[in-house]
C-alpha cells in the first residue's frame, strides 16, 4: 500500500487529493490517474502500468453535465481486473482545477481538456500564429480556471532577436506580470528556462493553435519522436491536426504533461474572474466610472472608454474584452436555460445515453 501511494506520488497524487478520499473508499477501490481519453474507453495508470478503463454504469446514468466524466489528468477509484489488464472506474475525484471550453458551433456545451493542471503552457509560434487577442482568449480560459498561465514562444529560430524582443514587449506592455519564454524546438534556445519550471509531481498541460510546435516540445523534453508530429505544409495540411486525442505523459524529470490538438475556435462559459484577472487595469479603470454598472459601451462619465480616447488603453484590447463579456454572458445564458430543459422529465435520460454515444 505505501510501496502504492509511492508509485501515485510519481504520478501527481498530492496530499489535498489523497486526504479527499474516505478511508472506506479506500478498502473497496484503488486510486488511479485518468492518462488518457478515447472514445468510449479510458486509459488510466496506477504509477506503474497503464491500464484500459471504463465507466461503471452507475456512473453514466447519474451524470448530468460533461463535467461528470473522467478528463485527462483526473484522479479515479477503480477496481482492477485481470492481473490489472482492465480497469472499471467507478468515481471521479474532486478537482484541484479544471480546464474546459465550449464546444465549438452554436451547441452550449462543454467539453473538458483536462483536470488538476498546475500550470497551463499556452503556445504561439513567434511567426505566423503571434496574436495577442488569441492569447487574451486562452489566458481567460487558464485563469478561469485558477492554473497558473505561461506563455511560451516557440519558432524562435525563424526570426531575428530584435523581433522576438519586440513581440515579448509587445505582451509584457499590457500584461506585465504574465511569464514568457522564447524557445525553439530546431536550436534548443530556450528549452533550458522551460525544463526548469517545470517541477517533479506537477502537471503541465500544453495548449495552442495547431502546428505550434507542442508535441514536439514534448518529444524534445523526453529526448526521443515518442509521438506524431507534423510538417507543416500549406497545401496539404489544412485543417489536419498532428495530435487526435488528449495524453498525460510523464517526463523524465518527473513532471507531467498533457498534449491537447490544437483548437480552432476557443470559447468560453461565464468567466468572471478568468476576465478580471486577464483585463485587470479594466476592471480597475472601471472603479472610476460615474455608473456602478457601467457596461463600458458609451455610458457618461465611462473612465474605460475614457483610457482608450486617450490612447491609455489599447482599442483592441477594449474590444477583446467586451467581445469576450458579452459571448461570456450569452453562453451562460443559453447554458442554463439549456439545462432547465434537460431537466424535464425523461429528457434527461436520454441525454445521457445520447451523450455516451457521442463519446463512442
Ligand atoms: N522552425 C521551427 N519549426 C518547429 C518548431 N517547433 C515545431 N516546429 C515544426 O512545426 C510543425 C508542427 O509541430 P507539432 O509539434 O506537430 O505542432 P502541434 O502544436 O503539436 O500541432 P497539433 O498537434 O496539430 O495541435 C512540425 O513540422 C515541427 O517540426 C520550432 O521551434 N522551430
Ligand atoms: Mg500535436
Ligand atoms: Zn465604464
Amino acid at each position: 500500500m505505501n510501496n502504492m501511494a509511492n508509485n501515485l506520488e510519481n504520478i501527481g497524487l498530492s496530499k489535498g487529493i489523497q486526504a479527499s478520499v474516505a478511508p472506506e473508499s479506500l478498502e473497496q477501490f484503488d486510486l488511479a490517474r485518468v492518462v488518457a481519453v478515447h472514445k468510449d474507453s479510458y486509459t488510466v495508470s496506477n504509477g506503474e502500468v497503464d491500464v484500459l478503463a471504463e465507466l461503471v454504469g452507475k456512473l453514466i446514468f447519474s451524470a448530468s453535465s460533461p463535467t461528470d466524466y473522467p478528463a485527462v489528468g483526473d484522479w479515479v477509484l477503480v477496481n482492477f481486473y485481470d492481473e490489472d489488464t482492465f480497469a472499471i472506474i467507478h468515481e471521479v475525484l474532486s478537482r484541484k482545477s479544471l480546464l474546459k471550453r465550449k464546444t465549438p458551433g452554436k451547441k452550449v456545451d462543454y467539453q473538458l481538456i483536462a483536470a488538476n493542471i498546475d500550470v497551463a503552457f499556452i503556445v504561439q509560434s513567434l511567426n505566423e500564429n503571434f496574436n495577442i487577442r488569441r492569447l487574451e482568449r486562452y489566458l481567460v480560459m487558464v485563469n478561469e480556471s485558477n492554473i497558473q498561465p505561461v506563455v511560451l514562444l516557440s519558432k524562435s529560430d525563424l526570426l531575428a532577436i530584435e523581433n522576438i524582443t519586440n513581440r515579448i514587449n509587445e505582451i509584457q506592455k499590457i500584461m506585465p506580470r504574465l511569464q514568457v519564454i522564447p524557445f525553439s524546438n530546431e536550436n534548443d534556445y530556450g528549452l533550458d528556462r522551460v525544463k526548469e519550471i517545470m517541477l517533479p509531481g506537477q502537471t503541465y498541460c500544453l495548449l495552442g493553435s495547431s502546428g505550434v510546435g507542442k508535441t514536439t516540445l514534448i518529444n524534445n523534453l523526453i529526448g526521443e519522436s515518442a509521438y506524431t508530429t507534423k510538417t507543416v505544409s500549406k497545401k496539404e495540411s489544412k485543417g489536419r491536426h498532428a495530435t487526435t486525442h488528449r495524453q498525460l505523459i510523464k517526463l523524465g524529470s518527473g513532471a507531467m504533461v498533457v498534449d491537447t490538438p490544437g483548437m480552432r475556435e476557443l470559447g468560453n462559459f461565464s468567466v468572471d474572474t478568468g476576465l478580471e484577472e486577464t483585463f485587470s487595469e479594466i476592471i480597475t479603470l472601471s472603479e472610476k466610472c460615474h455608473f456602478n454598472d457601467c457596461a463600458h459601451v458609451g455610458e457618461k462619465g465611462c473612465a474605460v472608454l475614457d483610457a482608450v480616447e486617450k490612447g491609455l488603453l489599447p482599442a483592441e484590447r477594449y474590444q477583446n474584452y467586451i467581445k469576450m463579456t458579452k459571448e461570456s454572458t450569452y453562453n451562460e445564458m443559453s447554458y442554463l436555460e439549456k439545462r432547465k430543459k434537460d431537466k424535464q422529465f425523461g429528457k434527461h435520460c436520454k441525454n445521457v445515453m445520447k451523450h455516451k454515444k457521442r463519446q463512442r
